[in-house]
């Protein structure tokens, strides 16, 4: 096979200041930033979907991509040179990790049995092809939305026998991902939610994505796997309503079905805008819960209403990320996924690069700016100072749970309690743009 990328050789850092497109000027793997060398505080992973299965068709427009590598068929040929054109591509951007859908890398067959069978041989592939390049999976998953027995949900479907056969589905997709020491493993609810309340039962339907994935954490114990579960939560498209609408929604699912701990979250920025919050928001959320596992890195058009899936390219969000990332003393299994694809006019294999190496210099921005912003400390110690009448001793005591009503109210009767002390925003925003913009981390 000719190579699938002849134009680069290999992008490596070259600094601030370069003018060549294929380089990195932020992304330096082995600088060490807060003690450990950037590679691993950002643990990069691209996607089988969209960098090698994503055509750029929209619902008007045929497909834009040129992919020579690929011959558009689902031959077992074709799929094992799609693969080796991804791990020119993941040695060539120096990425080190990638997540893929069972059905991305294997076409579904008539049966499962078969369908499995041609997964477990281009996944033979994909391991000897890590073993060779020690390219990591970051996580697996399965496809549970395209086919159309899946359009009425996979884990909420109102047909028994397509939730069987979606958790067969899992069980061999889990095992897969285990195979190729998977870091983790997704649960993206692709159409677990609904068009209409006339022909759905919203109560039986939770129940049932609970059954699934209870069982799921029964198999990773009986597979061995040691890597994590994670749900992504997203609040619709497909669907109207998704039942793992944001953070806070799928913390209270997990919570009340027993399953809080054993799974985390994998939380996409673009999913976040179409809840209306702010990635830092869904974060922080899941962070305050213990369940910040992973990250999809990329970023939407606020005023689109699309999950338009962009490479994250703005620098002060990835930043804002960097900040909870590294406040939660950083990634165990998770990583910064980057679940982005091109426009519909940047076809050319080269963009595949552009946009890659655009997230990444984005975020290793991010992360210098986010490490100088904690060594700077005047946010945080504004923020303490803020609520430091909390540490005195009756906020000690409410906060502690030693209270009541009765003595809150002999406190306070008599005085005259005024404004809080000024929230300041402004010189916090305009301190924030220093250390970001104007400090080291620009350097
Ligand atoms: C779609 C989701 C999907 C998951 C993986 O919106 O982001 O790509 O990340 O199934
Ligand atoms: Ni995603
Ligand atoms: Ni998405």
């Amino acid at each position: 096979m000719p190579a699938a990328f002849p134009f680069v050789e290999r992008v490596r850092f070259e600094g601030p200041e370069s003018r060549n497109p294929f380089s990195f000027r932020h992304y330096d793997p082995d600088a060490v930033v807060d003690g450990k060398p950037m590679r691993d505080h950002l643990r990069f992973a691209a996607c089988y979907w969209h960098t090698m299965r994503n055509g750029l068709g929209d619902p008007f427009g045929m497909p834009t991509a040129l992919m020579p590598w690929d011959d558009g068929t689902d031959a077992l040929s074709n799929c094992l040179h799609r693969a080796d054109a991804f791990f020119e591509f993941l040695e060539k951007c120096s990425i080190d990790r990638f997540c893929f859908h069972d059905r991305d890398i294997a076409p579904e067959m008539g049966t499962l049995r078969e369908s499995n069978a041609m997964l477990d041989r281009v996944a033979e592939h994909f391991a000897q092809r890590m073993q060779a390049s020690g390219k990591k999976l970051l996580w697996g998953t399965a496809c549970l939305f395209a086919h159309p027995r899946y359009m009425a949900g996979a884990g909420t479907s109102p047909d028994v026998r397509v939730f069987a056969h979606a958790c067969a589905q899992v069980k061999h997709a889990m095992e897969v991902t285990h195979r190729l020491g998977g870091d983790g493993y997704v649960f993206w609810g692709g159409r677990e939610g609904y068009s209409s309340l006339l022909n759905r039962d919203m109560p039986r339907d939770l129940g049932h994505m609970a059954r699934l994935l209870q069982m799921a954490v029964d198999w990773k114990s009986e597979l061995g796997f040691r890597g994590a579960l994670f749900i992504e939560p997203k609040p619709r498209e497909p669907s109207v309503h998704q039942y793992d609408f944001d953070s806070a929604t799928v913390l209270g699912f997990l919570r009340e079905h027993g399953l809080i701990g054993k799974v985390t979250l994998n939380i996409e920025t673009n999913h976040a805008t179409l809840a209306a919050h702010d990635m830092e928001h869904e974060l922080r959320v899941a962070a305050a819960a213990g369940a910040l596992g992973s990250i999809d890195a990329n970023m939407g058009t606020p005023n689109c209403g699309w999950d338009t899936d962009q490479y994250p390219t703005d620098y002060a969000l990835a930043t804002r990320v960097m900040e909870v990332v590294l406040a939660t003393g950083g990634f165990t299994n998770g990583g910064l996924n980057f679940d982005a694809k091109r426009r519909r006019e940047s076809w050319r294999p080269e963009d595949l690069f552009h946009g890659h190496i655009a997230g990444m210099d984005a975020f290793a921005f991010g992360l210098k700016a986010a490490a100088a912003l904690r060594a700077d400390g005047r946010i945080s110690a504004a923020l303490r100072a803020r609520y430091s009448s909390w540490d005195g001793d009756l906020g000690r005591r409410i906060e502690q749970g030693g209270a009541s009503f009765n003595e809150l109210e002999r406190a306070v009767i008599d005085e005259q309690v005024g404004p809080p002390a000024s929230g300041a925003q402004e010189r916090l925003e305009d301190t924030w743009n220093a250390v970001v913009w104007d400090g080291r981390a620009r350097r």
